[in-house]
């Protein structure tokens, strides 16, 4: 996708900064969103990973189909890799990726205190989770793609170092597929997919999910159930007075509301992939 190509040099940095921090880590951290798992893996990181010690997080569990996390997490735990479910919202899991530092911080062979670094595709929680460890606030999180604009090093209880690492997208996706879930989730920057666009794709996924139109009638408060994707839009945007001159419903404003209350999990709690 051309569009991404801006993005290049920045990503190019990143992963320059990742492969020369990852030399004084002794294990990473990859975080990985609930919703998403396939499309917030960026196999470039996996590749620069190589065979450090790595421990998957499924992040924003809170957001995700508790059954379907419970599958990914299956299917990621295979061959003896490590996969935890988190939600750095309310805390789920954190207590067990601590137990899990305490127990592996242990058995590293290290000249001063463990270290990890913390990596994942921008906005799956990496700064989040990073609080979430350390007790209190301390790395700079926001609901956007792009938040760490660097490196940063942070000490947490059990001795271990943590390093917060900006979110890297790869630096070629080629499935449209991954595309539209890397920006529903908010990883890639707004301007990159065309709002109407993104949630006529979101209102079409849900359907092929099971989500009928009644769902949108109930969830928004529509005056009748919409008949298209196009009335889903069309009548959440009246229903909020999203109107322009000439009383013609903003799809542009409607839809990125659409697309921000997925985010935020004001939908419901939705997975988009399934493992295969
Ligand atoms: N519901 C929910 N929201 C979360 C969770 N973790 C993080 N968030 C929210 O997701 C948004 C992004 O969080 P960050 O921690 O800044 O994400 P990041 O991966 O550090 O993002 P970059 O630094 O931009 O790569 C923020 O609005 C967080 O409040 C979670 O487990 N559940
Ligand atoms: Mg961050």
């Amino acid at each position: 996708m051309s569009s991404l190509n801006w993005y290049s040099g920045l990503m190019a940095k990143g992963k320059r900064s990742i492969k020369q921090y990852l030399k004084a880590v002794q294990l990473v951290v990859e975080v990985l969103e609930a919703r998403a798992p396939y499309s917030t893996c960026n196999p470039e990181l996996s590749k620069i990973v190589g065979n450090k010690k790595r421990v998957i997080v499924l992040n924003k569990s809170d957001l995700a189909d508790d059954k379907v996390t419970a599958s990914w997490q299956k299917v990621l735990s295979r061959e003896g890799q490590a996969c935890l479910v988190c939600s750095s919202k309310n805390r789920s899991g954190i207590n067990e990726l601590l137990q899990f530092l305490q127990s592996y911080g242990k058995e590293v062979k290290s000249s001063s205190f463990p270290s990890l670094m913390v990596v994942g595709v921008p906005n799956v929680g990496k700064s989040t989770l990073v609080n979430q460890l350390l007790g209190k606030k301390s790395a700079a999180t926001g609901a956007k793609a792009g938040i760490t604009k660097g490196p940063q090093w942070i000490k947490v209880p059990y001795g271990w170092y943590i390093l917060d690492t900006p979110g890297l997208l790869p630096l070629k996706i080629k499935k449209k597929e991954n595309i539209y879930c890397l920006a529903t989730l908010g990883s890639l920057k707004e301007e990159l997919i065309d709002a109407e666009t993104l949630a006529s794709w979101l209102i079409d996924r849900l359907s092929a999910q099971g989500v009928e139109f009644y769902f949108w009638q109930k969830k928004y408060n529509l005056p009748q159930e919409p008949r298209t994707r196009e009335e889903v839009i069309e009548l959440i945007g009246l229903r909020r007075g999203f109107l322009e001159k000439g009383s013609e419903v903003n799809r542009n404003k409607t839809s990125a509301l659409i697309i921000r209350d997925f985010r935020v999990g004001k939908i419901g709690s939705f997975t988009l992939e399934y493992p295969v």
